[in-house]
């Protein structure tokens, strides 16, 4: 049996004098990449592969020694060398291969699988510069390359290659593993990362690259930008080239295994995680008949094998691509695509709902849900909203297609992980059975009352505040006041999250204090985001935000009682130290546009309260907390839709309540303007006047005052820490666990014990 500290010792014999950090974590690398070698992937009948553009796995050498059982020893280790596992690992390279919420969905979704024993492996790619690093020192956001691959990198290089066609060439793809560890069970599956053979040298400056050199820079970055033809078709490039390796990996597999081709759907299953991977579905089907099996069977095995996860209402995320694309990237699978849009108006004559439009388009959504088994939304209000109204009449035809899958999280990373000191304090109290079943959290509803654990959380609490300042300090140079109230919106920027709300909220606060109205103890919000490079509006609220947080820090009267931090490269590292420390969990966005949401998830279990509308998970969330430990305003997602269905909103009608506009109308104040840049400035202004498509204005009264109760509630602090454990207690359910455990009981059926 092979033991972690022999094989660090013998990485580090050859260092002279003390090892460094970065020394330290190599040697454990390589450590736990070699005992993870030597567990087995869970097997069984069926196998599931999660095809997914983004995973956003974050560091994983702690992780990974959770999952194996080996963190104590590792901390024994390292404090044989005078230091400990936190300290050094802020040397491990974070792979930024996801945006947000989807990618570390799928993240969550492995550990859980291979927690649960199931056969399942992750399909994905290996972007050498993955997202973007955001820089915004400049009051901007700023994008660079993030090249993240190391000398010594999670990637495991397999042997194994693919050729894919792509616009007339052909491309070697070649497979990269990450290792993936069930918790304490001897499991281990895999990531499978595709990549092109010889990749390109990061661009000197920003992230823009030749979009011409496809054999290049394929696997660059994650969503190259799409403002363009090229960065569009340059992604259909990508997410074909995902999908045929992917498929031709599960066919050699599969023939690996002794099965005949005819066994595809008794042996694999597939999930299509949103549109990005749709194209698996033709695929697939042309790969079969390639192989010698007529059309019709080849259409019947593959709709068996495949089920489709919706993310998302926005039209924006629901992929169209022209003909021509597909034409220019793979004219292979274009007659496929073809005679499934026939088949598909075979069976409605419902136009609305072709694959193939009279323009056409191509609708992957549409492929996905006529060529699946199962669709799924994320929360149960976003299931019930594609149900009957985006997707009505899809689900009108299929009704036992559509099933509800509500998110999770895994609270091994998000609890275990990052919060140690809550961790303990639960053991302390209930025991450890909620290590293995989140729901087993259950347990400490029976010690909320007591004030004894009551004072132990607000300690526990209060010690990640001052662990966050200190890093806010280390990484930024920024001072942060563990006594104030820590008030925290993490996700991407994005107009329907409204962050630009919670900026009207900052602009009223600071208006208030200058009008002498002091509060009781200081705020300070903070916000975690990355806008996407081509989003103007986003990357336009960025701009409000630091202008805001400067504006804020530089007044005396202002900055003893209002702080605004911009998180700088927000990503799942950072959301370890920012999430133990956050008191309210900013979940503000319009009613039906978010599908779930899952930081809602994490900062409820970490004793977070939630502020928020009643969208996506939320619901679920008010439901188990109980409305009394949550802070619940605006409209609700039926009047929105009715809003919208009748195009009744205009922000005209709210802007010019008194309250309102002088908040409006800060945004292009003399205050602002003297810092900040008018074009930028100006155009927030006028969304807010003219268009407001995400309703800011609508909620903003009610976000103020009800943000407000929230504040004043928090001075109560014994019934503060009450609301904060119930919270805890019932956040079991928003385990990446029982979410599995859901979408192998309906859809994949891969579980060996429990058979097919
Ligand atoms: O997926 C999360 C949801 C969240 C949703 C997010 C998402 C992306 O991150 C990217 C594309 C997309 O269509 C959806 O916005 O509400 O929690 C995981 O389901």
């Amino acid at each position: 049996m092979k033991d972690l500290n022999v094989i660090v010792e013998r990485e580090l014999a050859n260092v002279e004098g003390e090892p460094t950090a970065q020394q330290l974590i190599e040697a454990l690398m390589v450590a736990v990449r070699e005992l993870q070698g030597d567990l087995e992937p869970a097997k069984g009948e069926r196998k599931l592969y999660y095809f997914s553009a983004e995973f956003l796995m974050g560091r994983l050498l702690r992780a990974n020694l959770i999952n194996l059982g080996l963190l104590d020893e590792a901390e024994a280790l390292l404090a044989g060398y005078g230091t400990t596992l936190a300290e050094v690992e802020e040397a491990e390279p974070e792979p930024s291969l996801g945006n947000g919420g989807l990618g570390r969905l799928a993240a969550c979704f492995l550990d859980s699988i291979a927690s649960l024993g199931l056969p399942g492996d992750g399909v994905g790619l290996n972007y050498h510069y993955g997202l973007f690093r955001q820089d915004l020192s400049h009051g901007i956001q700023e994008e660079h390359a993030d090249p993240w691959i190391a000398p010594q990198s999670w990637l495991v290089d397999t042997g194994r290659a693919f050729w894919v066609q792509l616009r007339g060439q052909h491309l070697l793809a070649k497979v990269y593993d990450v290792q993936i560890p069930g918790y304490q069970n001897g499991v281990c599956n895999q990531l499978h990362l595709f990549d092109v053979e010889n990749p390109a040298e990061p661009p000197a400056e920003g992230i823009d690259f030749d979009k011409q050199d496809l054999a290049g820079n394929l696997t660059s970055f994650l969503y190259p930008d799409d403002s363009d033809d090229a960065g569009r078709i340059l992604r259909v490039c990508q997410q074909y080239f995902m999908v045929s390796a992917g498929a031709q990996m599960i066919l050699a597999d599969l023939e690996a295994a002794g099965h005949a081709l005819t066994e595809l759907p008794e042996h694999v299953a597939i999930q299509i995680n949103d549109t990005h991977p749709s194209m698996v579905i033709p695929e697939l089907i042309r790969l079969l008949t390639e192989r010698g099996i007529d059309f019709g069977t080849a259409v019947d095995l593959v709709q068996r094998t495949c089920n489709y996860t919706n993310h998302t209402i926005l039209a924006e995320a629901l992929e169209k691509w022209p003909v021509s694309y597909l034409e220019t990237v793979a004219p292979q699978i274009v007659p496929i695509i073809k005679k499934l849009d026939e088949l598909a108006r075979e069976r409605t004559d419902n136009p609305g709902l072709s694959i193939w439009d009279a323009n056409d388009t191509i609708h992957m959504a549409h492929m996905d849900v006529h060529f699946a088994s199962k669709v799924n939304g994320v929360a149960e209000l976003h299931t019930e909203i594609l149900e009957t109204s985006t997707m009505k009449d899809f689900y009108d035809l299929y009704p036992e297609k559509f099933t509800n899958k509500t998110n999770g999280v895994t609270f091994r990373r998000w609890l275990m992980g990052c919060n140690e000191p809550l961790a303990q304090m639960l053991d302390d109290t209930i025991g450890c059975a909620w290590r293995t079943d989140a729901n087993a959290l259950e347990d400490l509803v029976q010690h909320v009352d007591e004030e004894e654990l009551q004072n132990r959380f607000l300690g526990v609490k209060y010690h990640r505040k001052e662990e966050l300042a200190k890093w806010l300090k280390d990484t930024q140079g920024v001072d942060v006041n563990p006594d104030a109230v820590f008030d925290v919106q993490i996700k991407r920027l994005h107009q329907y999250k409204r962050q630009q709300m919670n900026a009207l909220y900052a602009i009223w606060k600071y208006r208030q204090i200058k009008a002498g109205v002091k509060p009781a103890r200081p705020l300070v919000m903070i916000f975690g985001a990355k806008a996407a490079p081509a989003y103007t509006l986003a990357k336009d609220t960025i701009h409000l935000l630091c202008l805001l947080s400067e504006l804020f820090a530089n007044d005396p009267e202002v900055a003893p009682y209002l702080q605004i931090v911009a998180v700088e490269n927000y990503n799942v590292s950072a959301a370890e130290h920012v999430i133990p420390a956050a008191d309210i969990s900013e979940q503000i966005s319009l009613a039906s546009k978010e599908a779930s949401g899952t930081s809602n998830m994490k900062l409820m279990a970490n004793g977070a309260v939630t502020l928020g509308t009643m969208d996506g998970a939320n619901v679920e969330i008010v439901e188990r907390a109980g409305e009394e430990n949550a802070y619940i305003f605006g409209r609700s997602s039926e009047d929105v839709i009715d809003l919208y269905d009748t195009g009744s909103y205009h922000p005209w009608d709210y802007w010019r309540d008194p309250e309102v506009e002088p908040l409006v109308d800060f945004v292009v104040s003399p205050e602002l303007l003297s810092t900040g840049d008018p074009a930028s400035l100006s155009r927030l202004y006028k969304d807010f006047i003219a268009a407001d498509y995400f309703m800011a204005l609508l909620d903003v009264k009610d976000y103020i005052s009800t943000k407000e109760r929230c504040l004043a509630d928090y001075e109560n602090r014994n019934a503060w820490a009450r609301k904060a454990l119930m919270n805890i207690a019932r956040s079991g359910h928003f385990s990446s666990d029982r979410t599995i455990a859901e979408y192998d009981r309906d859809i994949w059926h891969v579980n060996p014990e429990l058979g097919q």
